[in-house]
């Protein structure tokens, strides 16, 4: 299976990413989590993103805050497909972040979450790798399923409880 890379901006955004991190385990998917930054280390940013589908990478999240420039930069530099995860990191709510990492010039394109989403930049990753790999795509068939049976298992104690 290919690996999931994670990339982020600074030790700080580690408590946000690691929803992404558990969430790729809980489905078996390998993964490898690295700090770089797009402003503090451009260069090693770069050559991990020019570097990574031939390294075995099929898909990046990239998790930043503030002026996140991290997805696209490691965007302008891979042709494999790119999610943002804008992280709440300064006093402008993520507001900042999410603009940064949306916000994409046509032709580098970042499929952005919501501020701090890492568990669903982690179900779309999955998502992306399950077009080739049926079993992995199953195993997200089920989990949604078990969702939904959640949701409408609560839906029925609610009505027990209203209407007797
Ligand atoms: C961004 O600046 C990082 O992704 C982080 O969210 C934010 C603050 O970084 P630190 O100053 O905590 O290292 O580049």
């Amino acid at each position: 299976m290919k690996k999931v890379g994670i990339i982020m901006g600074s030790d700080s955004d580690l408590p946000i990413v690691r929803k992404a991190m558990d969430t790729l385990t809980a489905f078996g998917v390998p993964f490898e989590v690295h700090i770089y930054s797009a402003h503090r280390t451009p260069d090693e940013a770069g050559t991990f993103a020019a570097r990574a589908r031939e390294d075995g990478f099929g898909v990046l999240i990239c998790a930043a805050g503030m002026a996140a420039h991290l997805a696209g930069a490691i965007a302008a530099r891979t042709s494999l497909p790119v999610i943002g995860i804008p992280c709440k990191s300064s006093n402008l709510d993520g507001m900042d972040a999410l603009l940064s990492t949306v916000q994409m010039p046509t032709g580098v394109p970042v499929a952005t979450v919501a501020i701090n989403g890492a568990a669903n930049a982690a179900l779309l990753a999955i998502q992306i790798l399950g077009v080739s790999d049926p079993d992995l795509a199953a195993r997200l068939d089920e989990k949604k399923a078990k969702d939904a049976a959640a949701v409408l298992a609560k839906d029925k104690a609610l009505q027990d409880e209203l209407n007797g």
